[in-house]
């Protein structure tokens, strides 16, 4: 079992996927030969998508937030969220997951990249996103009640990144200083359960070396950018990280 050195002067920056929460009854993306309802997944998760059949779109999200609402985390995130506790602000975790189930571990250093399953927002106006745990059901789609207020009718949309939408730029930032404070020091960076096909995200492997850091991959199988880091350590991130992480 491979063990990674984690002492007083080490940075971990770590990216996590779907693969991560695979072990808690969450679906991947692309473990399911990745078409939803006939539609591969860019397809439902795109603002294109989202004007074209913005119905089909909240079945996507509302199926899903159904689904997530009966797991919980499993023992890859509690090992995150336990070497979390021990490193302090020299800890950071960036998710393209938005199941929340870091944070249901008791993760608190998250950034969640592609947004949050749980909340939502308006389509239109300048609100800011808002939890919402909603399932909602074909008959009604959810309308924003500030601008229904207004007497105008907008569809709220799920808060979450969609293909061809920009990253928030705030997060992105955050990511970057974490680097940039963790010059002189001993940076590693860890991905955990990605396929590593996703942009920005797949970059960062990419950015960390660049800046020096030892680079690690836990994942069930090599990932689309698997030869970019220096370790592989192909299994199950609930079997593997506990170990792997000192837990
Ligand atoms: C953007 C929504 C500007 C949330 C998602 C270059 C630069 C920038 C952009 C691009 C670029 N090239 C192409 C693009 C466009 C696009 C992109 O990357 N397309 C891909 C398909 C080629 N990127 C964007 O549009 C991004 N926006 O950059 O804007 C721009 C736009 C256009 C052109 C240029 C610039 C926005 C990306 C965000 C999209 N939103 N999701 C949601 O609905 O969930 S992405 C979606 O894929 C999810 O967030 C998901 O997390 C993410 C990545 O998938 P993974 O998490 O890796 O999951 P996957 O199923 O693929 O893999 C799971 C892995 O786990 C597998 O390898 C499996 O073996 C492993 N596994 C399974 N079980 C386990 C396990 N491992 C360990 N243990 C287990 N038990």
């Amino acid at each position: 079992m491979p063990s990674m050195l984690i002492d007083d002067d080490t940075r971990l920056l770590v990216l996590t996927g779907a693969g991560v929460s695979a072990e808690s009854g969450v679906p991947t993306f692309r473990d399911s030969d990745g078409l939803w309802e006939k539609h591969p997944f860019e397809r439902v998760a795109s603002l294109d998508g989202f004007i074209e059949d913005p119905a089909l779109v909240w079945r996507f999200y509302s199926q899903r937030r159904a689904g997530a609402k009966g797991v919980s985390p499993n023992r890859g995130h509690t090992a995150l969220a336990d070497v979390e506790r021990r490193l302090g602000d020299r800890f950071l975790l960036v998710t393209q997951n938005v199941d929340g189930l870091h944070q249901r571990a008791g993760s608190q250093r998250v950034i969640e990249l592609h947004g949050s399953l749980w909340k939502s927002r308006c389509s239109v106006c300048a609100r800011p996103p808002f939890a919402d745990d909603a399932v909602y059901g074909p008959e009604r789609l959810p309308g924003c009640k500030v601008c229904e207020a207004r007497g105008a009718f907008a569809l709220l949309r799920p808060h979450i990144v969609w293909f061809g939408e920009l990253l928030n730029p705030a997060d992105l930032e955050a990511v970057a200083s974490f680097l940039l404070e963790a010059r002189g020091h001993r940076l590693v960076f860890l991905a955990v359960g990605t396929s590593g096909v996703v942009f920005p995200a797949a970059d960062l492997v990419r950015q960390a070396r660049a800046l020096g850091a030892e680079t690690w991959l836990v994942n069930a199988e090599p990932s689309a950018n698997a030869t970019a880091f220096e370790h592989l350590v192909l299994g199950k991130s609930g079997e593997q990280l506990p170990g792997l992480l000192g837990s």
